[in-house]
């Protein structure tokens, strides 16, 4: 019994790490989202005017009335390209501008033609192509068909709701009696937070009263819902309705965050994917102020009724069977701005992810070093740290790419300066690190020191660069260098003076090789409101904070992005990391998912939070490897090490109070697996590389969910610990502590070969198997069928591999094909946009390997060749030799074939067909 009593105890204190909730507001803690979430469902005083509807060539333009109150909303539903329609709402004559936001979307979204179907008093039926949207006059509502499939409807539950900005009733008496509320027809929000709220020892004094804008959408067919991040939670998103708070999305610093947990943190990008096994459909809520979404996936009797709405407008009966039953329901409720929702018709998810990519854009390739591993702490003491370092990871053989300076490197928090001392050269530290093939990550903070003398300061004095607080004076917070205001760079002058601050001219002793990390960019405000900036403080044009909040971060890494494309006059890609991030964040900036810890729970959760902000469009994120805070045992960091090489982003970080743990000063048995793990990533990163260009081009993640890659397959629906990279790797780490094997969960069916990356044993597609692990073992499967581009030497870093030779991969499925991509140009510029690049498919059929140019008309005079080529599941029996024939050459070249025995599945060896990547090829065997 005593030791029971000393046990609990001992969980309780060693479980210190825990999120203050009592810094963060609940939804009952704010009005808004109170008065939202509290609507009564099915009581909508919402009406479509249909005798103002105008039907353009691409767009529907309708007043919306709310009846109750008196007030008319323009209401535009348009058809764009890409099965994809935008809903905008609008105050017809506001009493204050609303903020439409402009920097999630990479340009304005192309319209498609509309065509009009049908018109009565009471539905308006127009289509594009195989979709079709219905309008619904009474109550307003939208249904969406696709293929003539009911997909999705709005305000089905009656939920909509948009806050007119009105005059202050609560403190005008006259207005506050019963009989001049009616007068003027206004139904008075008596919620006490809707003109004033409280929040601890804050207020915030709202001049403009309540403007949420709400709206409930459902989705038909559908089972799961996915995406919104960011929050540390499961990848398929769990209900929220009549059981948490909503998902929250306002970026915040939350220290030490909790998992399994829908609350804020760091960054937000309103997508939702309502997934089922027939269709997948996604909803683009474009609004940057703060953001509750409840969700709700189950059996819904009231489909029944839509589905008579298929069969009505389709004219044919629906086919959903098992799930035609199935909804997910989903509640959008923000504080302020306009409507401004997309609605993605897929069909499937991989159409999802291209339809929302067209809208908000990609994230240009990234530099290859960027791929490779970075190692940081906060902090390296100075100059020598950071250069034995740099030395120990050569003198351990241990690859390394990039090493990051965190804020102490600063001259006392002073952005854009050098500690004196320990930074007194740093652009020799810059120039020996660039001599051994590294790059220098260094970080820039959004918050200035208040300091006289400080240039920075003075600048953004001067020239009124700074956000103001609410009775009009300069903001001052509280941050890392003391008092601190911060740059509004809502203002396009202060844009293009902080992109100024990174040329070469300005940030003293900075070279084209250092990159940058923007932290702390929510913005984070220690004494703050939620550890931010208030909401009514005042940005340019007059937009309060909170009208813009979630973009703050966006609109730092654009500014640090500009700057960077224009120090390098257009010639190098930039690499920066954000901590906050918003929809159209990933054009600019990789990000990481913050402070987490040294627990196994936090490795867990790392592979589906990086999921979810995959296909919620950035495809470059990554977990602090060994956890920020605390200190991992070598199994936990051996694990991490080895989780964190199959995600896009590979970086060791750690707190300023934890033990040194750079991979070298582990003892020989853990250092050894810390480096076997980091070289598997190098041998990788060309299919890594080839997958960052395919997004470029498609939209498409470089870790993919399985449900992304199988759709039709419900029993992958909830997997978030096997996932994919591209369409060929299945990989699924050790996750959890004294491990001795791992379900993973072979997609595909009997028919699709999955291959282990280290032993070539096959496992077909045919469910869990528990696959046995030891401390050396990645779980990690090539699928038959796929060619996987391979560079096999070890080099300290990787600007040294540029010409290295490739190994390819080469996974036969049971017809006994394959087929691959490899893209090659020269790492680091924007020359492939001109068409300087080699984008190469390889083939294998009828036992002839081929190689190929995708892209005829790229080129890059690429030096890399091929020196092996490994043929994995190949059934006949081997050949003594295969033949080679070089396009363009008459000979035909023998090449030795071997039989690897050593591995567990037959595989055949082509050694040194010494093909130039340039050269058009065949081998047959
Ligand atoms: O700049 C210090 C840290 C940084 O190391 C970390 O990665 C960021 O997420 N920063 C947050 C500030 C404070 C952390 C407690």
């Amino acid at each position: 019994m005593e030791l029971l009593k000393i046990l609990t105890l001992l969980s309780v204190i060693t479980y210190t790490f825990c999120v203050d909730h009592g810094n963060f507001k609940t939804c009952a803690q704010s009005s808004f989202c109170r008065r939202c979430r509290e609507m009564e469902p099915n009581k909508s005083p919402y009406v479509l005017n249909f005798p103002s509807a105008q039907i353009t060539p691409n767009s529907v333009h309708v007043e919306l009335w709310n009846n109750e109150e008196q007030v008319v909303f323009n209401l535009t539903l348009s058809a764009l390209v890409d099965n994809t329609f935008r809903l905008q709402v609008e105050e017809a004559s506001p009493l204050r501008d609303r903020f439409r936001s402009l920097y999630a979307l990479k340009s304005d979204p192309v319209l498609a033609q509309l065509e009009m179907v049908s018109r009565n008093e009471d539905e308006i039926t127009i289509k594009n192509g195989d979709n079709a949207v219905k309008l619904i006059r009474s109550p307003f509502r939208i249904d969406f068909f696709s293929d003539t499939e009911f997909v999705a409807s709005v305000n089905a539950r009656g939920l909509f709701k948009f806050e007119h900005y009105r005059k202050n009733d609560q403190s005008d008496p006259a207005a506050n009696d019963a009989e001049n509320a009616d007068a003027n027809s206004e139904k008075k929000i008596t919620d006490p937070g809707a003109w004033e709220e409280n929040f601890k020892s804050f207020r915030d004094s709202k001049p403009f009263g309540p403007s949420a804008v709400a709206m409930d959408i459902t989705f038909h067919g559908a089972s799961h819902a996915y995406g919104i991040p960011e929050h540390a939670d499961s990848l398929a998103l769990k209900d929220t309705k009549d059981k948490t708070d909503p998902f929250r999305h306002y970026n915040l610093d939350v220290f030490e965050y909790e998992l399994d947990s829908p609350m804020a943190i760091y960054g937000a990008i309103p997508l939702l994917y309502a997934h089922g096994p027939k269709r997948t459909t996604g909803v683009f809520w474009n609004n940057p102020s703060e953001t509750w979404i409840d969700i709700k996936s189950s059996s819904n009797s009231e489909n029944n009724v839509m589905n008579s709405i298929v069969n009505f407008v389709s004219g044919r009966s629906s086919d959903g069977e098992e799930n035609k039953d199935k909804t997910v329901e989903s509640h959008f409720m923000s504080e302020s701005g306009v409507i401004d929702v997309f609605f993605l018709l897929g069909p499937n998810p991989k159409d999802v992810i291209r339809e929302y990519a067209r809208l908000t854009g990609v994230s240009p390739i990234p530099q290859y070093f960027a791929l490779g591993y970075h190692q940081s702490r906060w902090n390296y003491n100075d100059e020598d740290d950071v250069m034995s370092v740099s030395d120990n990871f050569d003198n351990s053989d241990i690859p390394l790419d990039v090493i990051w300076l965190d804020i102490e490197y600063t001259d006392h928090k002073k952005y854009f300066t050098w500690d004196p001392i320990r930074f007194a050269h740093p652009r020799i530290m810059q120039q020996n690190l660039t001599s051994q093939g590294r790059k220098l990550v260094v970080i820039i903070d959004p918050h200035i020191k208040r300091e006289s003398g400080y240039f920075l300061h003075e600048d953004a004095l001067a020239n009124d660069y700074y956000v103001k607080n609410a009775e009009g004076a300069v903001y001052e917070g509280w941050c890392w260098p003391g008092s601190s205001s911060y740059l509004d760079f809502l203002n396009p002058v202060v844009m293009s003076y902080y992109s100024s601050l990174y040329s070469l001219d300005k940030f003293p002793e900075a070279t084209n090789d250092m990159y940058l990390w923007n932290d702390m960019n929510e913005p984070s405000v220690f004494n703050g409101p939620e550890i931010t900036m208030p909401k009514d403080c005042i940005h340019y044009g007059n937009w309060e904070h909170r009208e813009i909040h979630n973009t703050y971060g966006l609109l730092q890494v654009k500014a640090t992005y500009d700057g960077l494309i224009a120090r390098s006059k257009g010639t190098k890609r930039p690499f920066i990391l954000t901590r906050s991030f918003f929809a159209g964040s990933q054009r600019y900036a990789a990000m990481w998912t913050g402070d987490n810890s040294a627990e196994w729970s936090h490795l867990k959760i790392s592979i589906p939070m990086c999921l979810s902000v995959s296909i919620a469009g950035m495809p470059s994120c990554g977990a602090d490897v060994g956890g920020f805070f605390k200190n991992p045992d070598n199994e936990l960091m051996i694990r991490w090490y080895q989780a964190g090489a199959f995600l896009p982003f590979y970086r060791a970080h750690s707190h300023i109070d934890t033990k040194r743990r750079e991979p070298y000063l582990f003892p020989p048995e853990v250092r050894n697996l810390l480096r076997d793990a980091i070289r598997k990533r190098y041998v990788y990163l060309p299919l890594w590389y080839t997958l960052y260009h395919e997004h470029e081009i498609s939209g498409l993640p470089v870790i993919r969910p399985l449900f992304m890659e199988y759709p039709s397959d419900p029993a992958v629906s909830t997997i978030e610990s096997t996932y994919m990279v591209g369409s060929s790797l299945l990989c699924s780490p050790v996750t959890s502590a004294g491990a001795s094997s791992v379900d993973v969960y072979f997609p595909g069916g009997s028919d699709e070969l999955w291959y282990d990356i280290d032993t070539y044993k096959q496992y077909k597609g045919e469910g869990t198997v528990t696959v046995p692990v030891d401390m050396a073992k990645i779980p990690v499967f090539q699928k038959g069928g796929t060619i996987i581009p391979t560079k096999q030497r070890y080099r300290r870093s990787l600007t040294l591999t540029h010409d290295d030779p490739y190994t390819l991969i080469v996974a036969l499925d049971s017809k006994g094909e394959a087929n691959g991509t490899l893209y090659i140009d020269d790492n680091e510029s924007f020359e492939y946009q001109k068409g300087k690049y080699l984008y190469l498919s390889f083939t294998f059929k009828n036992n002839v390997l081929t190689a190929r140019r995708i892209d005829q008309d790229a080129t890059y005079p690429a030096n890399s060749w091929i020196e092996r080529v490994i043929v994995i599941g190949y059934s006949k029996s081997a050949p003594a030799a295969a033949s080679l024939k070089i396009d363009g050459k008459k000979d035909i070249i023998k090449l030795p074939v071997t039989l690897d025995e050593t591995r567990q599945h037959k595989t055949l060896v082509v050694k040194k067909p010494a093909v130039k990547m340039t050269q058009t090829w065949s081998i047959t065997l």
